[in-house]
């Protein structure tokens, strides 16, 4: 373990989400911390606390609260630099820049089913019928993941797989794992799960490089032993 001086705490929901980047890293950096798993019962209460009102939030030492999952997985690069070597430094940060533009073209199709009036739906007597939950969104929403599955995740996927080639692989920046495979595996493993409407579990089987970048990244002895913590936790939650 590289932080036997600090102790770490990470609160997130028990979701994947914005903080499984920084779990993967601290596990992948062989970085001790308690990972608080916050039941969605306990939000509003813990809610009040957090500087945003968001989590994840991670405590250094006791210390207050820290947020943002992009300044901690920076952080966890400085505690375990293997997963951001200098000399790989504009590539790693190149990589977690262009998995933040997947995500971000990703987002509309997510946010339209969760705040459709964020996106201008359902606020104008001509979007009046686009309400949450309504036939007419539901429509939206399959057309808008099913327009990404053709458009947006062919062309991510093209970008990873040459920037894999060019690395030599397996992963993003070369032979070993960088902090941007703790951004880019979980963001891939999502869409191979089938818990997204209109996504089917299938969907990375077109893209062979990705199908083999993920069974790289989590054949990993460390990313084993974080899903077997899981199982752990969740049989014992
Ligand atoms: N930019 C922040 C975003 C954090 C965020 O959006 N958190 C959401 C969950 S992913 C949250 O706490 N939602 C609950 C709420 O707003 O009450 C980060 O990357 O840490």
């Amino acid at each position: 373990m590289v932080n036997a001086n600090k102790n770490i705490t990470l609160k997130y929901f028990p979701i994947p989400g914005a903080a499984e980047k920084v779990r993967l890293a601290l596990w992948l950096g062989g970085v001790e911390f308690d990972d608080v798993r916050v039941p969605p019962a306990e939000w509003p209460e813990l809610k009040c606390h957090t500087p945003y009102g968001q989590l994840p939030v991670m405590s250094i030492n006791g210390g207050p609260y820290i947020t943002q999952s992009n300044a901690m997985l920076q952080y966890v690069g400085t505690l375990a630099p293997k997963l951001c070597p200098v000399d790989l430094f504009l590539k790693v940060q190149e990589a977690i820049g262009l998995v933040d533009d997947f995500e971000r073209s990703w987002r509309p199709c997510v946010g339209l089913a969760l705040e459709p009036e964020k996106l201008g739906y359902g606020i104008t007597p001509a979007t009046a019928s686009f309400v949450k939950g309504s036939p007419d969104l539901r429509e939206t929403i399959k057309a808008l993941r099913e327009g990404f599955l053709v458009k947006e995740m062919p062309m991510y996927c093209g970008f990873f797989s040459k920037m894999i080639e060019v690395s030599g692989g397996p992963f993003l920046c070369g032979a070993e794992p960088t902090l941007a495979d703790c951004c880019l595996a979980p963001v891939l493993e999502r869409y191979t799960l089938g818990f997204i409407d209109h996504v089917p579990k299938e969907t990375l089987n077109i893209y062979p490089g990705m199908v083999r970048y993920l069974a790289s990244f989590k054949s990993l002895p460390q990313v084993q032993a974080y899903g077997e913590h899981k199982s752990y936790m969740a049989a014992n939650a």
